[in-house]
């Protein structure tokens, strides 16, 4: 049985190309004693593939030339000589952008089906999921009538920052890139405002329209401009929760330093980064919480699929160009 897998076929300069990817067949490896072998349904493609691929070595080394894909995976068990797992189990992983990946169980969680589709295990249920959950509310720590503020709010963490934050009582205001998903925000997921980023000019003057009460929260996926300006915008003892830096990931030239930190002096406000891995002890928490907001229709989530492993490169790519409403994810087999 041939195994198809996608390797890393040059180190991307600036914005990811299709050539920096490469498809291989291999043989589909045999498990042995105490290994068991998964068939990928989805893969996830994340922002964050692109510092792994880039030569700066960060919490882990950087994907080598030649080698398959990183990334997080949900599929079938097909063949087991592993004690805890039969053919049939639905497991997440990350064993990359392949068809099938041979594991021995760690690092290997089983998926309750009966909480949502499996596809939900990398987006809403899985890693940004979990992201939006603690970066907000431990880093943000929002309060009933305070406004919270989420750059890139369509995609799969801010779409759920913006949801859980009007839980808790806030004034939710979003930016995007695209007429379309200001539209999502304000008709399907209750923001209280949200602008098209693309469209507008002076950023300190937008937020000043659409948050007129100041931010008390920012929760940044963005960077750069946008959050030079929110800068500006913040009011006395405000959280800036440093998530993502995308508007930078593809930055050939080390972006122009921090320059208005004046204002957190006068605002005493923090700004703090995070990594959602710290979290690693409270997932089932958070996972619990978010599956019965789902259940209550108190949150809903969007992804867009596309099919077949050779579209990986293409929907990771995408992610740079706003391509993707809510969760991207590559349908690599049919659950
Ligand atoms: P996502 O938002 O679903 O997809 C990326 C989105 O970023 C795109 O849809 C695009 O939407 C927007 N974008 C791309 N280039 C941009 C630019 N130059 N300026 C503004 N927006 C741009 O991705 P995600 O998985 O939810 O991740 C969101 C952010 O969280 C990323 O920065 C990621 O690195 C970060 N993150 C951090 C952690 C952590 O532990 N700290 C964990 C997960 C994710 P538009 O159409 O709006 O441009
Ligand atoms: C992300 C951005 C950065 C992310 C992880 C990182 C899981 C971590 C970077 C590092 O440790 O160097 O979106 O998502």
């Amino acid at each position: 049985m041939k195994n198809r897998q996608i390797v890393l076929a040059a180190r991307p300069e600036g914005l990811p190309k299709e050539s920096d990817f490469r498809l291989i067949e291999s043989e589909t490896p045999e498990p042995g004693d105490g290994q068991l072998l998964v068939k990928t349904n989805f893969l996830s493609v994340d922002p964050y593939m692109r510092g792994r691929i880039s030569e700066m070595k960060s919490y882990a080394d950087p994907v080598a030339i030649g080698q398959v894909m990183v990334g997080g995976t949900v599929g079938t068990v097909v063949e087991s000589k592993h004690r805890r797992y039969r053919p049939g189990d639905v497991v997440v992983g990350d064993w990359g952008w392949q068809e099938y990946a041979l594991s021995d169980g760690k690092q290997v969680q089983r998926f309750d089906t009966s909480l949502a589709p499996i596809s939900t295990a990398l987006g809403v249920l899985g890693m940004p999921g979990l992201t939006a959950y603690f970066g907000l509310l431990d880093i943000g720590q929002p309060k009933p009538g305070e406004t919270v503020f989420v750059s890139g709010a369509a995609g799969a963490v801010g779409s759920l920052v913006g949801q859980i934050a009007k839980i808790k009582g806030c004034h939710v205001v979003g930016s995007a890139g695209s007429p379309a998903k200001v539209d999502h925000l304000l008709t399907d997921l209750g923001f209280d405002a949200a602008f098209d980023y693309k469209q507008v000019t002076d950023y300190a003057a937008k937020l000043q329209e659409v948050c007129p009460q100041g931010i008390d929260v920012y929760f940044d996926n963005v960077g750069g401009a946008l959050t030079d300006a929110v800068f500006t915008q913040i009011n006395v003892h405000a959280r800036i929760v440093v998530c993502g830096q995308i508007d930078q990931y593809n930055a050939t030239r080390p972006p122009r330093g921090l320059r208005l930190l004046w204002h957190l002096i006068v605002k005493r406000a923090r700004a703090e980064g995070f990594l959602v891995f710290d979290y690693v002890q409270r997932y089932r928490e958070a996972q619990e919480q978010i599956a019965q907001w789902l259940g209550a229709g108190k949150v809903q989530y969007q992804e867009t699929i596309v099919d077949g492993l050779e579209n990986a490169p293409g929907a990771f790519i995408g992610l740079f160009r706003g391509e993707n409403l809510g969760k991207q994810l590559v349908r690599v087999a049919q659950p």
